[in-house]
């Protein structure tokens, strides 16, 4: 269960946490008009430092801008709200969720003059994935569901109707005995987690499926690809047939909420020795020692929250 912080930000204001509510009739509720970030904010020594929270605020941007849904607050000042949010909750280390939805006003599809409304909420969020996940790798399984197909719901755009395919996928996954499900694009190819990117290696190269894949632009997707590109580790963004997950020599999830965290089987097939590989565990230290604030902020992916 979530444990409450003290306020929520609503369209410039904070309120208290319990009055964070809407109407049931909202635009969303019925047609799932919503789009949102999750963005982490981690405890470093030399205080809470948020990740990547650029890209994420552009991000929501970008989702709003898709779905003719205009966020009515700049950029600066959700950056600023952010900031101010986590600080007076007091949290040293938290998840971040700002939605921005369609409120109240008319009924139907058609939706132009409801009221377009932003919240931002944080609180504090453990291992996505179980806590042994990171170390040990999680046992997952291929989706009988397909990842949404291209020209239906853009996968580029992290819009709450998306979570529908994912909430198959993962129900079915979990139902099986499956910590997490990897989905496969209409046409086959392997896509994304419920709430995950995928990356697959083989003979020390890595492949990620490219944004064509109905896969949504992640953020820590874009992390482990410069991490990569500053080890000097090739990675391939192409098409992958499942079959390649069954016979790849390492299989890892990234996202805000899992991070890195390694696959160990697939389908109940192996992935390579069983256990983390090599060049996951390269990765994610270095990925960890940045948001752990244990190695300098070469990239610039982390913000200050401030006394
Ligand atoms: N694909 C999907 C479908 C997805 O939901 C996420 C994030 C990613 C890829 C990874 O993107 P990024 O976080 O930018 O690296 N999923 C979020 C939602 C988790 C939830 O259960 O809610 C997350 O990880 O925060």
């Amino acid at each position: 269960m979530l444990t409450p912080t003290e306020k929520i930000w609503h369209n410039g204001r904070f309120i208290p946490w319990q009055e964070a509510k809407i109407h049931v009739l909202s635009h969303v509720v019925s047609y799932g008009s919503s789009v949102f970030e999750g963005i982490r904010c981690y405890e470093t020594p030399s205080g809470p430092r948020i990740f990547r929270l650029r890209e994420h605020i552009r991000r929501m941007e970008d989702s709003s801008k898709i779905y003719r849904m205009p966020v009515p607050f700049s950029s600066q000042q959700l950056r600023e709200a952010m900031i101010e949010l986590v600080r007076l909750n007091g949290l040293s280390s938290c998840y971040i969720r700002p939605i921005v939805l369609r409120g109240y006003g008319e009924m139907g599809v058609h939706s132009g003059r409801n009221p377009v409304e932003v919240y931002i909420a944080c609180w504090e969020w453990g291992k996505y994935l179980g806590e042994e996940a990171l170390a040990a790798g999680v046992d997952v399984c291929v989706s009988s569901w397909n990842r949404i197909a291209p020209n239906t719901l853009p996968a580029l755009a992290k819009a709450g109707g998306n979570y529908l395919n994912s909430q198959l996928m993962r129900m079915e996954a979990n139902l099986n005995g499956y910590v997490e499900a990897i989905a496969l694009d209409e046409a086959g190819y392997v896509s994304e987690g419920s709430g995950e990117n995928i990356f697959v290696v083989r003979d020390g190269k890595i492949f990620t499926p490219p944004l064509g894949a109905s896969v949504l632009p992640g953020i820590t997707r874009d992390s482990i690809l410069q991490l990569a590109a500053e080890a000097g580790l090739p990675v391939i963004e192409t098409i992958i047939p499942r079959e390649m997950l069954y016979i790849a020599d390492e299989v890892f999830f990234t996202g805000t909420a899992a991070e890195v965290s390694p696959i160990r089987s697939i389908d109940r097939i192996t992935v390579g020795a069983g256990c983390r590989g090599p060049i996951t565990e390269r990765l994610q230290k270095e990925f960890f020692a940045i948001i752990d604030g244990k190695k300098p902020d070469r990239f610039g992916w982390l913000t200050p929250v401030g006394a």
